[in-house]
């Protein structure tokens, strides 16, 4: 499947993101107690609210604002419970924020509140798979749309993941769903995907998605990429998650060199810093 519209211009919402010019950055804001590794430091309104302006002066073309953990083995939170994390968020963060506001979540209800509060794009780790209204949610509002890929859900996915092919099934399932998502009356132009870094994933696997990222790009749609501080980068450095920036920098820049479009980040500032320097180098590799 190749998408017919231009892969460089994701349309969320009002908005249109150009990564013409190099990957755009989202920056994360957990608003859980039990995210991996900034849970419980953002529970408090204000102190999300700051903590997504300083992100987006960081430089942060987007911020995600999550209100459910979904590290490996996290249970479910009440839809009344995620709204009550997220909503407050948006709401502070109405009129004071350059940035495009992503919602992490799976569902429906929790999507259609935070669009109507401002929000542009809906990043779903289920791929809309979670809730059957989701898909008509997008639709209705134009929202850009992250669909990631996951084997099994947050508190199985990580017992024992199996494939034959681990690129090949992860590009077979995003351009089932993404084709599932146009033939229900949403644009190609607002689909992004996302292999989904250590959900259902081996080592060996999330290695092999990012060697071969290109699969995933073929596909015409942007390619959206989170490893920041994740256990790959754990398992590749040995070091716990508050020591692994700089491994986590050296993935992005593997990542924005081959094509990926949104690289989801917990330090803009330095992510920044290093994207700068790829693309100037990548620049001048064309101009040569
Ligand atoms: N990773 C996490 C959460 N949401 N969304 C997309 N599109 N891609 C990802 O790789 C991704 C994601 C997990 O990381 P984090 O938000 O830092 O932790 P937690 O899920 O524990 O809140």
């Amino acid at each position: 499947m190749t998408a017919r519209h231009d892969p460089f211009r994701w349309s969320c919402g009002g908005r249109i993101l150009d990564w013409s010019r190099g990957p755009l950055l989202m920056g994360i804001l957990n608003v859980t107690p039990d995210s991996f590794s900034d849970g419980g430091l953002y529970q408090d309104p204000g102190a999300a609210v700051e903590q997504a302006l300083r992100l987006a002066a960081e430089g942060a073309d987007i911020i995600d604002i999550g209100g459910e953990s979904t590290r490996p083995g996290a249970a479910p939170v009440p839809t009344e419970v995620e709204l009550s994390r997220v909503m407050p968020v948006l709401e502070g963060l109405r009129g004071r924020c350059q940035a495009a506001l992503s919602v992490d979540t799976t569902k429906a209800v929790v999507a259609q509140a935070a669009l109507a509060a401002g929000a542009h794009i809906v990043n779903d780790v289920s791929a809309c798979m979670a809730d059957p209204d989701m898909v008509e949610v997008l639709r209705a509002a134009g929202a850009g749309v992250v669909l990631m890929h996951m084997r099994g859900t947050p508190r199985t996915m990580q017992l024992d993941p199996h494939y034959g092919d681990v690129v090949a099934e992860v590009r077979r399932h995003l351009a089932e769903r993404a084709q599932a998502l146009m033939e229900a009356g949403v644009d190609a132009g607002q689909i992004a995907l996302d292999p989904g870094i250590g959900f259902g994933k081996t080592v060996a696997h999330n290695t092999r998605l990012l060697a071969r990222l290109e699969a995933l790009v073929d596909l015409g749609h942007p390619v959206v990429v989170g490893l920041s501080r994740k256990s790959l980068v754990g398992a590749l450095t040995g070091r716990p998650a508050t020591e692994r920036l700089a491994g986590s920098l050296a993935g992005l820049v593997w990542c924005a060199d081959r094509g990926a479009a949104v690289l989801r980040v917990h330090d803009v500032a330095a992510s920044r810093d290093a994207l700068q320097v790829t693309m100037a180098l990548k620049e001048q590799v064309s101009r040569e």
